[in-house]
């Protein structure tokens, strides 16, 4: 079949709205029709050509959601007309990693998701008969896109895709960092460092659980407003004070923060992170994913005395078993969406959504098919 698409032909290059060509679903394989995808920080980190895994030509995206419109052999989970959110973390249920307990991290497709392409090392995606990879096992900018059935969690049916959408990364990844990764406690004082589609996440899960302090830490004072629409409590702009920011939030949260976390990418502000956690049991959690060949240092006396490093990834959610539940927290008003959905794209009006998010004038721009 056809499919109109954003396809990313050349690192630092705008995406370009083409016609490809699709081949339909293989065995325990799903097509699926996207209604709407955000636009994620990761897009554009790969689009800027920061990304090691970074593959061209592909279809980026992977904040999607959608309906079921074919399945392949030994699909049975699965059926056409089911509303479904593509997983960038799969899960199998039957991996070491997914029968451990301990992570999120489904490894069952890992290695071939990471080279742009399906389990069975093939592409779907072609344009005047050259191979287009896939993107993050999603590639949520195009109409339609095939996923392995274990990449896509049924959600209930009465969802809006263009919010739910979001539940694909921004809203999982910050509010599940909060929930799955730190198990931040009542009470406890909490540093964000980057107020974007991330952070704004993660300030709305620190409210969720009942932190006390939320204090938020960005270069942008446009990003103030935002950080209190959803719970943060103080807003420090690092550039604005007098001393390192570090010592101004050891200080503002009596010898450190319970909780900190990394939603910028860059590697300074990771150690500022770790270094603003509370001495003997501070917790900072990263996020933010840094370019290729960047690497964070600290001094180890920092873990020593008792400060805790640690990632979160898809904000450890469970792909298949959370994301339904965080669809019903949004549908329930546990949590927001439609406030942090800042702009409403068509796809001709894609690189627009990647614009705004350089000059920090979205939280998340939407595309709607
Ligand atoms: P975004 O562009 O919406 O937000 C980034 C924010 O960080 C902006 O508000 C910006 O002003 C702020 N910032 C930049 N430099 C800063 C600095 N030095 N100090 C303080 N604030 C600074 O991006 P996003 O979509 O929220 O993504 C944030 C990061 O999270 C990206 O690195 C993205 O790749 C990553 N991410 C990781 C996961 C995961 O599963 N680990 C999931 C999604 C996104
Ligand atoms: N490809 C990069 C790593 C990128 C990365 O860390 N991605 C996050 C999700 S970002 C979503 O917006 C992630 O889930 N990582 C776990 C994984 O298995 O990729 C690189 O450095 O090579
Ligand atoms: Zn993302």
């Amino acid at each position: 079949m056809k499919t109109r698409a954003a396809v990313a032909f050349e690192a630092k290059k705008p995406l370009e709205i083409v016609e490809l060509d699709l081949e339909g679903p293989k065995a325990f394989e799903v097509l699926v029709e996207i209604k709407a995808t955000g636009i994620c920080h990761t897009d554009a980190y790969t689009l800027d050509g920061l990304d090691s895994e970074g593959l061209f030509p592909s279809i980026l995206g992977h904040e999607g959601a959608g309906i079921v419109r074919e399945v392949g052999k030994g699909v049975t989970s699965l059926k056409p007309g089911d509303h479904v959110i593509p997983l960038y973390t799969p899960e199998c249920r039957e991996c070491k990693s997914c029968l451990s307990r301990k992570t999120n991290l489904c490894t069952s497709i890992r290695a071939t998701q990471g080279k742009g392409l399906m389990p069975d090392g093939t592409t779907r995606f072609s344009y005047k008969g050259q191979p287009v990879y896939h993107y993050m096992g999603c590639s949520t900018f195009s109409n339609f896109t095939v996923l392995p059935e274990i990449a896509l969690a049924k959600i209930r049916s009465d969802a809006p895709f263009d919010k739910a959408c979001y539940i694909g990364c921004g809203v999982t990844t910050g509010v599940g960092a909060v929930t799955n990764t730190a198990k931040v406690e009542p009470g406890a004082n909490v540093v964000v460092f980057g107020l974007g589609g991330i952070g704004l996440n993660v300030i709305q899960g620190a409210r969720m659980v009942g932190a006390d302090k939320i204090i938020g830490v960005d270069i942008n004072n446009e990003k103030k407003s935002w950080g209190e629409r959803f719970g943060m409590t103080h807003f420090v702009n690092p550039t604005e004070i007098d001393g390192d920011i570090v010592s101004h939030l050891v200080a503002l949260t009596d010898g450190g923060a319970d909780y900190t976390f990394d939603c910028t990418g860059n590697t300074t502000v990771m150690r500022q992170a770790l270094e603003a956690c509370h001495r003997g049991w501070g917790v900072s959690t990263v996020i933010g994913v840094a370019e290729a060949g960047k690497e964070i240092s600290t001094r180890p006396f920092q873990l020593v005395t008792g400060r805790v490093w640690q990632g979160s990834a898809f904000g450890g959610a469970r792909g298949r078993t959370d994301v339904p539940k965080i669809v019903d927290w949004y549908m329930d008003g546990k949590i927001e969406i439609d406030p942090m959905i800042t702009h409403v794209l068509t796809l001709d009006e894609i690189n627009k959504g990647f614009d705004l998010m350089h000059e920090g004038k979205s939280i998340r721009s939407v595309v709607v098919f």
